[in-house]
This record gives structure tokens, C-alpha cells and sequence, in this order.
């Protein structure tokens, strides 16, 4: 089976996972359309498929616990682009090629939309810690990265004019990274991992979601010039460099852990994806 497919097979199977729990959702309207269309506009659910795929890597013992953190990971990333898309924030009409939740919706329902989600994240992992003892710990791991010394901090920091090397860093580092490598890091806490294990998911996660950014900038380089980027800051030649290094550094991390291969294969071809 080639990667795509065993890629797709995963993103189905998430897809299957959040289109039974939607349900659940009591939320008046129009708030709840509003919560559905941003969490089923596609998008390629890479946070939930990076949880679940290091939790297979080691022994998890309750898959329902596991399944609610994915949904968490990715109600919390769903919450993100709503409020990143915001007039306030990058005032974007479109994304994934569908309107904007803020142009369908208006900006209250899309601002209150994202709230929900993001509290939605939270009642998630509460239930997966009622269901399984390390889901204590994977909750924390997606607050902090949550946090304004993870994502919102990220966010902030993209806010201020400056864009010297440092700063991007940090962006790169909490924008992008913090979310990602807390994804691997619950994962591999809700599979059992031993603090050794967890230490090489973490190494990974974190250079791999740099690599990410790297990439997404240079896909987005046309619509980007005046951005803090590493595109904009070192050039092409430069960035592309410093992504190759950066890609084989992650696998690395976890070339010898048993099973990864799924994850070596996604990180070489998420790295020269071109969409
Ligand atoms: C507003 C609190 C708050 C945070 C915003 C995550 C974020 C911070 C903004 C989203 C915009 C952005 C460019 C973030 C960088 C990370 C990134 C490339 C997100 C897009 O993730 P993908 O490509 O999205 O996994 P899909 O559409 O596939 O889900």
C-alpha cells in the first residue's frame, strides 16, 4: 500500500471517529452548525493521526480514552484557525478553499464558536482521564501547549513587529510546534511509553514541527512576502538547506524505535508535500 493510502486510511478512520461523536454536541443554534462546519471542512488531521499512530507505538490498553485526546487535539486546532482567520487576527475569507467559519457565520457566532471548541478540547481529555489513568497527564500536556506559553504565546509574539531570527523561533516553536508535539507527546503517554521513549517522541515532535512550518512557508511563499518567516529572513536557497537538515534530524529521533516506519515516511513526505 503506498503512503498516501495508508495516510488516508488513518484520516478516514479519525473522520469516522468524529462524525460518531458529533452527535453528542447539544449546542443551540446556530453555534452548533457553526462548531460542525469548521470541525468537517476538511483539513488533513495530521495532530489526531500523529496521536494516535505514537500511542500504537507502544501498548495502549483503552482505545476510547486515546480516540477522545484525538478529537481534543484536534477540536483545539480547529479552534485555532477559527480565531487566526478573525478580523481582528488575519482577517482571511477563505480556508482549506471553503468560506471562513467568521463568513458564514458572523464574527461573534465564529469568535464564540472557537470558544466552544476549545472547551470542548478540555471535557474531551477530562473524559479520557475518567477513562484511563495517564489521561490525567496527556490533559496537561495539551493545556500548557495550549497556553500562553505554547500557542497563544506563539500567536502573540507573531503579533509584535519585530522579526529578528530569535523571534521567529520562538514562533515557530509555539505557533506550530508546541500543538504537534504535544499531539506525539500524549500519545505516547497514553500508550505506556517509558520516559525514555517519551524523551525521543518529544525530540522528534519538536524538530518535526518546525519542519512543518518551514514547509508551509515555502508553499505559501507567494502570499507570505511580508510575513515573519525563515523564507523571508534567509531566503529559499537557505530555508530549503536548513529543512533537509532539519527532516533527516527528526527521523533520527525515532529511526531506532520498533515501529516508526509510518512516521519516518510521513515526516519525508510531509516535507515535500506541495499542498
Ligand atoms: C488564535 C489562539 C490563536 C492561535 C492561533 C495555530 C495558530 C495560532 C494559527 C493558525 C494559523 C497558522 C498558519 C498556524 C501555523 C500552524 C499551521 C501551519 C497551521 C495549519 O495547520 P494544518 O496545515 O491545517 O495542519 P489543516 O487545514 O490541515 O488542519
Amino acid at each position: 500500500m503506498s503512503f498516501a493510502a495508508r495516510y488516508e486510511k488513518r484520516r478516514t478512520a479519525f473522520e469516522k471517529e468524529l462524525t460518531a461523536f458529533l452527535p453528542k454536541l447539544q449546542y443551540p443554534s446556530p453555534l452548533g452548525e457553526a462548531v460542525r462546519y469548521a470541525l468537517t471542512s476538511g483539513g488533513k488531521r495530521l495532530r489526531p493521526i500523529l496521536l494516535l499512530e505514537s500511542a500504537q507505538l507502544f501498548t495502549p490498553e483503552n482505545e476510547q480514552a486515546i480516540s477522545l485526546a484525538a478529537i481534543a487535539v484536534e477540536s483545539l486546532h480547529t479552534y485555532s484557525l477559527i480565531h487566526d482567520d478573525l478580523p481582528c487576527m488575519d482577517n482571511d475569507d477563505f480556508r482549506r478553499g471553503k468560506q471562513t467559519c467568521h463568513k458564514v457565520f458572523g464574527e461573534a457566532n465564529a469568535l464564540l464558536a472557537g470558544d466552544a471548541l476549545l472547551n470542548l478540547a478540555y471535557e474531551c481529555m477530562f473524559e479520557s482521564s475518567l477513562l484511563g489513568e495517564n489521561g490525567k497527564a496527556a490533559g496537561l500536556l495539551l493545556a500548557k501547549a495550549a497556553s500562553g506559553s505554547g500557542l497563544i504565546g506563539g500567536q502573540v509574539a507573531d503579533l509584535q513587529p519585530n522579526a529578528d531570527k530569535e523571534s521567529v523561533a520562538y514562533i515557530y516553536r509555539n505557533k506550530t510546534g508546541a500543538l504537534i508535539t504535544a499531539a506525539l507527546e500524549m500519545g505516547a503517554v497514553l500508550g505506556g511509553a517509558t520516559s525514555a521513549e517519551r524523551q525521543k517522541i518529544v525530540n522528534f515532535g519538536q524538530i518535526f514541527g518546525f519542519c512543518f512550518q518551514l514547509q508551509d512557508d515555502l508553499l505559501d511563499k507567494e502570499t507570505d512576502a511580508d510575513k515573519k518567516t525563515y523564507l523571508n529572513l534567509y531566503g529559499e536557497e537557505e530555508t530549503k538547506r536548513i529543512l533537509k537538515e532539519k527532516t533527516s534530524e527528526a527521523i533520527a529521533c525515532i529511526a531506532d524505535m520498533h515501529g516508526t516506519e509510518f512516521l519516518i515516511e510521513l515526516t519525508e513526505n510531509f516535507m515535500e508535500r506541495t499542498e
